[in-house]
């Protein structure tokens, strides 16, 4: 049957700010002092968007959260009206309440991990947001993703929506950002691979010493229990913790896979050698699987890191080519671009590239994949999303101008104690959910 895959990206939310909450995520500390640019973070990302609807591809939108999120400030102790809670919670810790207001839900890698029904035994998709508990800030996602998703993908014929894992560092569930496919095409039954930091139970297993694991072998099983994957649909392989202890936080920043193509660094996985010879057993297509493994003497883990060459997206386009979508950082690093170069000639299925600037979402540690989460989904499925939160033109220039209207172009320190930036975000998200047909997808009231 005819299928596709659908990127759902990530809208940039209009708090997008750098706080430097992520421990382990070397470009969220380095900029944590830099004031940012919420209209050019969403106009960066919506351009990455109309771009590969340009190119004959469906492609998605994920609505962004609610922020800041007042129910937990509620929940920590902090009381009164809108007003009053952001000017005590600024004034007790002006850095909870920038977690508060994080738009890290744009990083839609993270949002969940989807098993597309050609690998699940009830033929259903499956859907189970990421807990995200191994920061604060992002452990505030998982029940607004889950209400997302389900008024993105609302039939019960298609589509399978699961509760987050348990909230707790046993069960770190990343989503999408440590999970690829490996199929012959969208349609056909295919492998998915999951990678975990560290397993929570199992003291044999090498864990990273300097920056957290943040998925865990327990969180990978259930995800593949719960979406009731075929035996022959799965693999679980471990990361390599020394390269988490160099700002790879998650596989996603060290590989990228996409139909019958693995793209990963030399150092990616623990044991690599058994790891990919694993991979090449257990994929089950018909077509010849390929590996890109790129050497360390090519690209260093450093190089990897701050270029996020692996976190290109690699997607098949319609004329059976592929496209590798890479952040613009790896055209100025010469050593990267000389590598994509050799790549791009080598016998393999990638033959082209295209750079993006997405810099306002770099800079916190999130490139072209992190903002997008994959649905592989044959047309009736697809014909049962929600048709709003598909792009179209005229939904990217309703989009524009939503943000244009909305959307501040510089964000500092003192601007979050002002309950004006709280009144313009829920304002501009309450005219989303119509514009994308969510429903009541978010708790927040409008004050006067
Ligand atoms: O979870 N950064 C995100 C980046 C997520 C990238 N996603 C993938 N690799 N798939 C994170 O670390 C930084 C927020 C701040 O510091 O303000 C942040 O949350």
């Amino acid at each position: 049957m005819a299928a596709l895959e659908v990127n759902f990206d990530g809208l940039v939310g209009p708090t997008h700010n750098y706080a430097g909450l992520s421990y382990g995520n070397v470009a969220s500390l380095n900029n944590a002092a830099s004031f940012s640019n919420p209209l050019q973070a969403v106009l960066q990302g919506l351009e990455k968007m109309k771009a590969m609807h340009d190119k004959g591809l469906t492609q998605g939108v994920f609505a962004p959260h609610a922020r800041p999120d007042l129910n937990v400030l509620r929940r920590l102790g902090f009381s009164g009206n809108d007003a009053q809670l952001i000017t005590k919670a600024f004034n007790a810790d002006p850095i909870l309440l920038r977690a508060c207001y994080s738009a890290s839900a744009m990083w839609t890698a993270n949002a969940a991990t989807v098993s597309p029904s050609p690998d699940t035994h009830d033929a259903k998709v499956h859907f189970t947001a990421a807990n995200l508990n191994n920061k604060f800030h992002r452990s505030l996602e998982p029940a607004t993703t889950t209400r997302l998703l389900k008024a993105m993908f609302n039939n019960s014929q298609h589509f399978v929506h699961h509760q987050h894992l348990p909230e707790q560092g046993f069960f770190g569930d990343e989503g999408a950002a440590n999970h690829t496919r490996f199929c012959d095409s969208h349609g056909s039954e295919g492998l998915e691979m999951f990678v975990f930091g560290a397993s929570a139970f199992n003291s044999h297993l090498p864990k990273p010493r300097k920056y957290p694991a943040r998925q865990t072998l327990e969180a990978s099983e259930a995800i593949c229990r719960l979406h009731n994957l075929k035996d022959a649909s799965q693999i679980i392989l471990q990361q390599n913790p020394e390269v988490i202890d160099q700002g790879v936080f998650h596989n996603d920043v060290i590989a990228v896979g996409n139909a019958n193509v693995l793209l990963c660094h030399q150092q990616a996985f623990l044991n690599q050698r058994q790891a990919l010879q694993d991979i090449r057993d257990a994929y089950i297509g018909s077509k010849q699987f390929y590996i890109i493994e790129v050497p360390s003497n090519r690209v260093t883990i450093q190089d990897a890191v701050t270029s996020y060459l692996f976190n290109s997206q690699l997607v098949s386009l319609n004329d059976g080519s592929m496209l590798l979508v890479a952040p613009q950082e790896c055209q100025r690093n010469s050593t990267v671009n000389a590598y994509i170069e050799d790549m791009l000639l080598a016998d393999n299925p990638v033959n082209q590239v295209q750079f993006f600037d997405l810099r306002q979402s770099m800079q916190n540690g999130g490139g072209p994949a992190c903002l997008r989460l994959r649905v592989a989904l044959s047309e009736q499925e697809l014909s049962a999303v929600n048709p709003e939160v598909i792009l179209t033109d005229a939904k990217y220039a309703q989009l524009v101008a939503w943000a244009k209207q909305h959307y501040r172009d510089r964000l500092a320190a003192n601007d979050f104690a002002d309950a004006a930036l709280l009144r313009e975000s829920y304002h501009a998200l309450d005219e989303l959910t119509q514009l994308l047909n969510l429903g009541s997808v978010y708790d927040f009231q409008l004050e006067g």
